[in-house]
């Protein structure tokens, strides 16, 4: 009953009940199922923009002043702050600022950071949740700030609606995305920090990258986009550029949604089936195994099979 009132609460957008029902699905609470059970069959309208890039690059700052331009659009924003690399202290005290500062009062704005207890694909689970969670609230337009390093986290960015890359100019970032692979997951670059020496430069590096690949089928050409956070400056070219590709063919929404349902179902699949066998074997199967993998007696894969093999028997 206080379930489903909590769910109705969400529904409503409110704020409180938004956070609440974060850290349920965050500590993957025993009501966290029956929640979102309740809630994804009224989410799909919100558009998830994934923010990536190193650390530092200006991405909170950048959130901050697209929230700006977005709201000023009239439309309502959920900002979810994933950074592994700074637990409890960088980006819980920006996102605290971001509240209390430019948006404080503003309940069309919802800022989150993300815990990082548990490993990464916790964590990249946990965000997907609070995704939908925003959406079912009704928020327009969720963005998720991430540094982009681990499989988890660019898993987020990919399967995000719209990707941007976020770079500044002389740090090299441009080459390491490139070398990282960073440019294929990009739909819009943004230059960020353009009031520094070297952003043109920074910006034909990207240029040239783009033009070393082979052409998207898609038909889109990832425009690069030159801000200054700090000031707003480039902001709502940015808003702009996400807009078009938005309106464009290329974005293929629906074939982002299928990505994401497709990699939340089979995260819950080896869940549920890694939980299934550990239930299911004798106690201290698992650990026996382990310790023959490490005396060298079986090697992980045939250890494995053979826990499988126990486990379908049974
Ligand atoms: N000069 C300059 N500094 C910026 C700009 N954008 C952000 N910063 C500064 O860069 C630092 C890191 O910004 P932050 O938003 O926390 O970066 P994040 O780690 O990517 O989220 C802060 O001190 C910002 O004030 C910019 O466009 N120009
Ligand atoms: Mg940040």
């Amino acid at each position: 009953v206080a379930l489903s009132s909590l769910a109705e609460r969400v529904l409503a957008g409110d704020p409180k009940a938004i956070a609440r029902a974060i850290s349920l699905v965050e500590d993957e609470a025993p009501d966290a199922g029956a929640l979102l059970a309740e809630l994804h069959p009224r989410t799909g309208r919100a558009w998830l923009v994934g923010l990536t890039g190193a650390p530092g690059v200006g991405k909170s700052t950048l959130a901050d002043r697209l929230t700006a331009e977005i709201r000023s659009q009239g439309l309502t924003v959920g900002i979810l702050a994933i950074d592994p690399t700074s637990p409890f202290t960088g980006v819980a005290i920006l996102g605290d600022r971001i509240t209390l500062g430019a948006h404080a009062g503003d309940a069309g704005v919802f800022v989150r950071s993300m815990a990082t207890r548990g490993q990464l694909g916790g964590l990249a689970r946990a965000t997907g949740d609070a995704a939908l969670v925003l959406d079912a609230a009704g928020r327009d337009v969720v963005i998720i700030e991430t540094v982009g390093v681990g499989q988890g986290e660019v898993d987020i960015v990919r399967t995000a609606d719209v990707s941007i890359v976020v770079l500044v100019p002389g740090t090299g970032d441009d080459v390491q995305a490139i070398k990282a692979g960073i440019m294929e997951i990009a739909d819009i670059f943004v230059v960020n920090k353009a009031d520094r020496d070297g952003a043109d430069r920074t910006v034909q590096s990207v240029a040239a990258a783009l033009a070393l690949q082979t052409h998207d089928p898609r038909g889109w050409r990832p425009p690069i986009v030159q801000t200054v956070a700090t000031t707003g400056g480039g902001v709502p070219e940015l808003w702009a550029a996400l807009t078009r590709f938005r309106e464009s063919p290329a974005a293929g929404r629906e074939e982002r949604r299928r990505g994401r349902y497709a990699a939340a179902l089979r995260d819950r699949l080896v869940q549920r089936l890694l939980r299934h066998v550990e239930e299911s074997l004798p106690a201290g199967e698992i650990e026996r195994s382990i310790e023959r993998v490490a005396a060298r007696e079986i090697d992980p894969l045939a250890a494995a099979d053979e826990l499988v093999k126990q486990v379908i028997r049974s």
